[in-house]
């Protein structure tokens, strides 16, 4: 039976070009920095970034977590979004590894409203905890793929300045923002100490991620990296398949955006679920289910029989996400699907 994963851009395989280029690259020990092509990408992405350094590392997880922990000290407070990769899917960490405690704010499309992130910050007084970073992303994951926009960037970084604090960018899909908006990643990092990126999702590599800032704050990076076990040897296998996908897969990023926006123009026809497809901006729809009867992971188990794999997000929600694995065929199939099942 033909399936169609939606569940996440995760799920992607390596194509045979980027196995040959991942079979050809050139390695060293990388817990030595010798891992020649692991160093190109680190030089690429300082490149792209316009920041004086970057690490490669194993997972966004542990880009945002090594990032988390060199930028504080146990018992500073770190503002986020209610909604945010960090407060709800990094299982604790900031409190586990760094001895943070995260101040989530519910923003809208996942945005922070300024005077709310002013009266989060905390005030010098020995009952507060110190509040230091201040943690975006870019596109919002929860908020259904939400460019965070460049203005309101720039705003919060005048208050992070104003209060002597740093700033964090969650940019896993910030590839995605990019290429919607036309404004480069050096423009979005510009206004961060320090961004990771992910290569394992919209990319379609296997494995990375990578942690840019100043050479100082990379250096402590680094030393959290080896802390976490995350230091890799012949890494240059997986950063040829990161530099490929650099090189192949980012400007194609346009076609996931328009397949995500044609499959929630037809969602939002369907009598079974609520989304707006004009708040579709990139490569993730999340929908709501209407029925009072069944349940989101009710119908992602009916929509898992018939072939197309979504993700529940909630009891109420579920997403779906295009990739470099689904093409214009795969869209008609599950539009096809949905109504046939829930046209009324
Ligand atoms: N997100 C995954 C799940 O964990 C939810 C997905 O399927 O979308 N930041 C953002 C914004 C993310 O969406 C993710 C992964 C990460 C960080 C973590 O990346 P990994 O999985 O490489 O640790």
């Amino acid at each position: 039976m033909k399936t169609v994963d939606l569940r996440s851009d995760t799920i992607t395989k390596p194509s045979p070009e980027m196995r040959a280029a991942m079979a050809a690259a050139e390695v060293g020990d990388d817990v030595f920095s010798e891992d020649p092509t692991v160093n190109s990408l680190q030089e690429r992405i300082k490149t792209l970034t316009g920041k004086e350094a970057a690490l490669f590392v194993s997972s966004g997880t542990q880009a945002n977590q090594t990032a988390i922990n060199a930028h504080t000290q146990p018992g500073d407070e770190v503002i986020c979004e209610y909604n945010s990769h960090i407060f709800n899917y990094e299982a604790g960490a900031p409190a586990m590894l760094s001895g943070v405690q995260l101040h989530p704010l519910q923003g809208q499309a996942g945005v922070l409203d300024l005077d709310q992130v002013v009266q989060s910050i905390r005030s010098a007084d020995h009952h507060f905890p110190r509040t230091r970073l201040i943690c975006l992303e870019n596109t919002h994951n929860r908020w259904g793929g939400a460019i965070y926009p460049l203005e309101q960037i720039a705003e919060i970084r005048k208050i992070a300045d104003r209060f002597g604090l740093k700033m964090h960018l969650d940019g896993a899909r910030l590839w995605n923002a990019s290429v919607a908006t036309g404004i480069s990643i050096a423009e979005y990092s510009r206004y961060f100490d320090s961004v990771s990126l992910c290569f394992s999702k919209g990319l379609g590599a296997p494995v990375g991620s990578v942690v840019a800032g100043s050479r100082e704050f990379i250096d402590r990076v680094h030393y959290y990296r080896k802390a976490y076990g995350g230091g890799m040897r012949q890494a240059g296998i997986l950063a040829a398949a990161a530099l490929y996908a650099i090189d192949r897969n980012v400007a194609r990023l346009k076609e996931d955006h328009f397949r995500t926006k044609i499959l929630a123009e037809n969602i939002s026809a369907l009598p079974d679920f609520s989304i707006n497809p004009a708040l579709v901006q990139t490569n993730i729809a999340i929908f709501e289910v209407m029925s009072r009867t069944k349940s989101a992971p009710d119908y992602a188990e009916e929509l898992s029989r018939e072939g197309i794999k979504m993700i529940a997000f909630s009891a109420k929600k579920l997403r779906a996400v295009t990739h470099l694995d689904i093409d214009d065929s795969d869209i008609d199939f599950v539009i096809e699907k949905l109504n046939k099942l829930y046209r009324s």
